[in-house]
């Protein structure tokens, strides 16, 4: 069978989710990069709890309860309402990775879509602010489940949006996770791997700086009883991937 669609995870997959940290190092000098490591760790923590809990919130309110907790690790207040604002607010306007615009160009003979715990107002937002509205066939957010990512019925949404059937999907992720739980379900995988060396260049004298604590827990494939099918380093290793692929 012949790739049909490729969809992408959001965070940390086609946006780097780490370039909050100089918003948040701006705010509170000294505190960015930790800031920054719990805030991300917290926030998927709290989509797990509450998909397990049935007590949804979108992912914008986990988003500021999640950013709520890592200020309040060091007692750190912002100065005004508006600080906490716009800290927030750079969750809609992440940087793309470099590769990701002419990546998806050039698979544009694919249905292209993006699948995200993101609620529909931030991914609308994300996706017009980076410049990614007309290269994307649609933009999924499981909302519509009132369940987060890995829960099957998120994955069901591609089927359900895009007519096409899981063994004719590609399921882009960097979130190892998140692969596990696409290919559990059924879709074709494969995972980004990045920032891996960061968790033994981050650990020196005992110490381990933040980020590379996030890499240690978060970058590293978790063995979750399946496997990814693909194993890549950037999304510019996508088009050749997806023009050879069978399955
Ligand atoms: C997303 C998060 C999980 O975009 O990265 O769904």
């Amino acid at each position: 069978v012949t790739i049909k669609a490729v969809v992408f995870d959001a965070y940390g997959t086609l946006y780097d989710i780490q370039s909050v940290a100089a918003v948040t190092e701006e705010a509170f000098p000294g505190y960015g990069e930790i800031v920054t490591q719990i805030w991300r760790l917290k926030q998927l923590e709290y989509t797990w709890l509450r998909t397990l809990m049935q007590r949804y919130k979108d992912f914008s309110g986990i988003t500021r309860d999640s950013l709520t907790y890592a200020l309040n690790c060091f007692g750190l207040r912002c100065k005004s309402p508006d600080a906490f604002e716009r800290i927030l607010a750079k969750y809609l306007d992440l940087d793309l990775y470099p590769d990701a615009i002419a990546s998806l160009e050039a698979m544009k003979d694919k249905k292209l879509a993006i699948l995200s715990n993101g609620s529909p107002d931030m991914l609308t937002a994300l996706v017009r602010n980076s410049g990614l509205e007309g290269l994307l066939d649609a933009v999924i957010s499981v909302d519509a489940k009132k369940v987060f990512k890995p829960s099957p019925e998120a994955y069901a949404l591609i089927e359900e949006t895009l007519r096409v059937p899981p063994h004719e999907v590609l399921f882009v992720s960097a979130n190892s996770w998140d692969v596990s739980g696409a290919k559990a379900f059924g879709l074709n995988t494969v995972m980004i791997e990045r920032g891996m060396t960061e968790g033994h260049g981050g650990f020196k004298d005992g110490m381990v700086r933040p980020r590379a604590m996030y890499a240690a827990l978060r970058n590293r494939w978790d063995d979750l009883g399946v496997w990814r099918d693909h194993h890549v380093f950037a999304l510019s290793e996508l088009p050749a991937l997806v023009a050879g692929q069978r399955s």
